[in-house]
């Protein structure tokens, strides 16, 4: 009688966590700057937290402080539909799903992107790694003969290696990997994700891309969507944006998101400009060329509290108000008058936790407190009691962690390394989330929804524990 034993599978954390790690190790080798901000972000965080019980004592509360560390997200840009189909399956193997849909074009960037990230919050604390995924508009290219030779050239394009397709199915139809495949897994997976210096084109179509988009260049004229950057969470990015510069990294002139804050709110983001880097182009003599591309860069971030469709409506008018008053986009001349009115806008933001989950501007973790142990319970309670039962000091809250991304700021993190003259393009034609999601062959996780359901789940169990 021959033995069969059953394979286990490793959990999608697990492959989410190998593949963060050994990207990070390729990236780290690619564009070592990159390493040299991991160092400067872990420096700035670990003295942060020294110098505030407050902000420890949360992120401990709420799970974050055991990822901070490992924390990053990348992004790649992608040319087909059958591209964005398949990274959906091969980000499902590690249990990243598509959350949200963020339009470009409109910011003169063309291309529009979700962002693949775990959707639940013990599965976000032990592997956070997400991915910001842009996929071309052929649609917006408006050179007729172009956008058929850019159609042709994606056309044969093959970016995913024989053996990831094969373990894609695999865990597809068994359910999962085993140890040994996941392995090879994310090593086949991360081919996808490497930098090639040899351009698919010659020279002169190159140059013809580059001519159209930047972006456009990038997307079409490689092997692969490589890694385009990986950023870390800093817990004070003005601190690492004004330490940039003694360890000889160039950063972008100003901060994107939201001005400094005591309460964060949402997402602040910085960059450092993109490499120059050496490209090969196929001679039609036979010879090569030698040439140069940009595209690969690093950023920071730092996350504050998740805002609902109030707060969020607010943020936007607040910073539309400011980019009017100074005519669109901040440049290098008018960034410290820029900073000077976004500060004084956002005066009308509320700044304290309390007035935030009061206003309902912002979305909240809410935890019974040992208080509860002595209450008097003379009544079920509900939620309509909530915030008596805060009041009281039944209940105590924390700030949710926005996960995701803010469109006019992606487009500002384009421009800074695309050149701002092709980000002033305007596209005609409207968003194309429909599409969107036909050929990502599912619809994506509503964002605001996430976060509303994961507010309401914390507040169902904070009752449960107090009407026990
Ligand atoms: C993506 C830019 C967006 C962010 O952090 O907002 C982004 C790209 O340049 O491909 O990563
Ligand atoms: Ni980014």
């Amino acid at each position: 009688m021959t033995l069969k034993i059953k394979n286990t599978f490793v959990t999608p954390e697990y492959i989410r966590n190998r593949f963060s790690t050994i990207m990070s190790e390729m990236y780290k080798n690619e564009v070592p700057l990159y390493g040299e901000l991991l160092d400067l972000v872990q420096d700035i965080n670990t003295n942060t937290l020294s110098e505030s019980e407050g902000l420890k004592e949360q992120l401990e509360h709420t799970g974050e402080i055991t990822r901070l560390n490992m924390e990053r997200h990348g992004a790649i840009r992608i040319g087909k539909p059958y591209e964005l189909f398949t990274m959906r399956r091969l980000f499902k193997v590690m249990g990243m799903y598509p959350v949200g849909y963020y339009d470009l074009a409109t910011a003169g960037v063309p291309v529009h992107a979700t962002a693949f990230r775990a959707i639940e919050n013990t599965a976000l604390n032990q592997a956070p790694f997400r991915v910001f995924t842009s996929l071309l508009r052929i649609d917006l290219i408006d050179n007729d003969e172009l956008r058929e030779n850019v159609e042709a050239i994606l056309e044969n394009r093959q970016i995913f290696t024989p053996k990831a397709l094969e373990l894609i199915d695999k865990s597809e139809s068994e359910g999962g990997l085993t140890k040994e495949d996941a392995e090879i897994f994310v090593q086949e997976a991360l081919e996808t994700f490497r930098w090639h210096d040899t351009a698919t084109v010659d020279y002169e179509m190159y140059e013809t891309l580059l001519n159209q988009h930047r972006l456009i260049a990038d997307v079409v004229a490689f092997k692969g969507p490589h890694i385009n950057h990986l950023t870390p969470r800093t817990l004070d990015i003005d601190k690492v944006q004004a330490d940039m510069a003694s360890r000889n990294i160039p950063p972008k002139d100003n901060i994107e998101g939201p001005p400094a804050r005591k309460c964060p709110i949402l997402l602040r983001q910085t960059s450092f400009k993109a490499l120059t880097e050496k490209v090969n182009f196929k001679g039609d003599d036979g010879i090569e060329k030698r040439g140069e591309h940009k595209a690969r860069f690093g950023e920071i971030e730092q996350r504050g509290v998740a805002l609902t469709q109030k707060g969020l409506d607010l943020y936007n008018s607040l910073l539309g108000k400011t980019r009017a008053a100074i005519g669109g986009s901040p440049t290098a001349e008018n960034a410290l008058e820029y900073n000077r009115l976004l500060k004084e806008n956002f005066a009308d933001f509320p700044d304290s936790y309390a007035d935030l989950q009061a206003k309902e501007l912002a979305f909240f973790h809410y935890f019974a407190t040992d208080k509860v142990k002595n209450m008097t319970k003379d009544k079920v309670y509900t939620k309509a009691d909530i915030n008596q039962l805060l009041k009281d000091g039944y209940i105590m809250i924390e700030p949710m962690v926005y996960e995701d991304f803010l469109p006019v700021s992606a487009a500002g993190i384009f421009a800074s390394n695309l050149g701002t003259d092709d980000a002033k393009r305007e596209y005609e034609g409207s968003s194309n989330k429909l599409l969107f999601e036909k050929d990502l062959g599912e619809p994506v996780y509503n964002l605001m929804k996430w976060y509303e359901d994961m507010e309401d789940e914390s507040i169902q169990k904070s009752l449960a524990e107090i009407n026990n």
